[in-house]
């Protein structure tokens, strides 16, 4: 087993996590959102945010755009890609907004009806574009389409649509240009989802195009369901484009990631890792944080995810796999599983802390952002804008 320090150290040299830009700004459930007076109102602030959160940890060099929350109509993709820039950070993943418009009632792509569809492409060839200017690899698609009663619509149908556009969509794609394809089990769909499950997207992304891979959110799987399994089949297949991290309890997904089960992180980044030794190389694969917190702080939320990550990417890299290898050959099943908890248990902090400060961060991110004074400076200016804009503020409890 060769020095863990070393091990851990060259994981982290090369593990690069985005964040999301709808993650630093006041969003909420469908419920209600509650203010913070320090969060981002326009993409200024966003791109300000995400790139403190970059010169904070050294591993977040982008960040995802939501395209309708992010770019006001008029908005130059060149701007801002070069105010992204000036900050030190790049655009990362285009997500088209394929749910919000009236005319996605009943659906984008798989919409029965002809002008959403047509609308829906559309969006996207113009996202792929969008793309192409702020210099991102990937395009994300996640697809609000399904149905809410049996009968509404034929889900043959439906199934058709979807493989029509996206083989359309990706005939767009530059060389350097990856598609990615999520898939969600239900919401805002009850009763069918139009990519429901991996199988779904994968089969999807295959029919689209070579350019075009499948996207785990970890958060979109139904309770007990064996994502790392998703992952190791997926990457056996050279189909696995990326990730949304986060973490869940019964639906959806703005929990902070490894904050209900961070065992089963490690277990996915431990598929990641053998799958690399084996071939000798690690593939390409886009980590991408989406949480939009709504009562945590929200860029101490994402520097304790960003963080979170590092520290399991790099537990799961220090799973001795001669030995591992060693006990499924004899079918020794209680040593095998413990070179995983081994791995799992071994204490981090401080090879972590090392990397950090060997590469001029500070040793805990979090620590140095709050003695920063950061999150203080920015309440008072853009409680002050939002004053001025007439925006909402938070609620005072004092
Ligand atoms: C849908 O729940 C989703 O996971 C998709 O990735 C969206 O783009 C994102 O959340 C919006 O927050
Ligand atoms: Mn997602």
């Amino acid at each position: 087993m060769p020095d863990p320090v070393q091990t851990v150290h060259q994981a982290l040299d090369s593990f690069r996590i985005e964040t999301p830009s709808w993650g630093y700004s006041d969003t909420g459930t469908r419920f209600g959102k509650f203010h913070q007076p320090a969060a981002a109102i326009d993409l200024d602030d966003k791109l300000a945010d995400a790139a403190h959160v970059h010169r904070l940890t050294g591993c977040c060099p982008t960040v995802a755009a939501h395209v309708l929350w992010d770019f006001a109509p008029g908005t130059d993709p060149a701007v801002v890609a070069s105010k992204a820039a000036a900050l030190g950070i790049g655009i990362g993943s285009i997500n088209p907004n394929l749910f919000q418009d009236q005319i996605y009632k009943l659906g984008s792509v798989g919409s029965p009806f002809e002008n959403a569809r047509d609308q829906a492409l559309a969006h996207i060839i113009d996202c792929i574009k969008l793309g192409q200017v702020t210099g991102s690899r990937a395009v994300s698609l996640w697809f609000a389409d399904g149905t809410n009663y049996p009968g509404q619509d034929s889900i043959r149908a439906r199934k058709q649509r979807f493989e029509a556009a996206l083989k359309e969509a990706h005939s767009h794609l530059s060389a350097d240009q990856v598609m990615l394809v999520e898939y969600k089990p239900f919401e805002p769909a009850f009763y069918q989802t139009d990519l429901a499950d991996w199988g779904m997207s994968f089969l999807t992304a295959k029919k689209a195009g070579p350019q075009a891979k499948v996207l785990v959110d970890t958060g979109h799987h139904y309770n007990s369901q064996n994502i790392e399994q998703i992952v190791a089949w997926l990457l056996d297949e050279e189909m696995l484009g990326g990730f949304h991290f986060n973490d869940r309890r019964y639906a959806d997904d703005d929990l902070t990631l490894g904050s209900i089960d961070p065992y089963q992180i490690f277990r996915i980044f431990h598929e990641i890792h053998g799958f690399a030794r084996e071939r000798g190389a690690y593939p390409e694969i886009e980590y991408m944080i989406d949480q939009s917190h709504n009562l945590k702080p929200k860029i101490e939320a994402m520097l304790q995810t960003v963080c979170t990550a590092q520290e399991l990417y790099a537990k799961a890299a220090l799973v001795d796999h001669e030995a591992l290898s060693a006990a499924q050959r004899k079918g020794n099943i209680v040593d095998a599983e413990i070179c995983l908890k081994k791995a799992y248990n071994t204490d981090v902090t401080a090879m972590l802390g090392d990397w950090r400060v060997g590469r001029g961060l500070a040793a805990d991110p979090l620590q140095a952002h709050r003695a920063s004074g950061y999150t203080e400076k920015a309440a008072a200016e853009r409680a002050k804008r939002r004053q001025d804009l007439g925006i909402a503020t938070e609620h005072s409890y004092a």
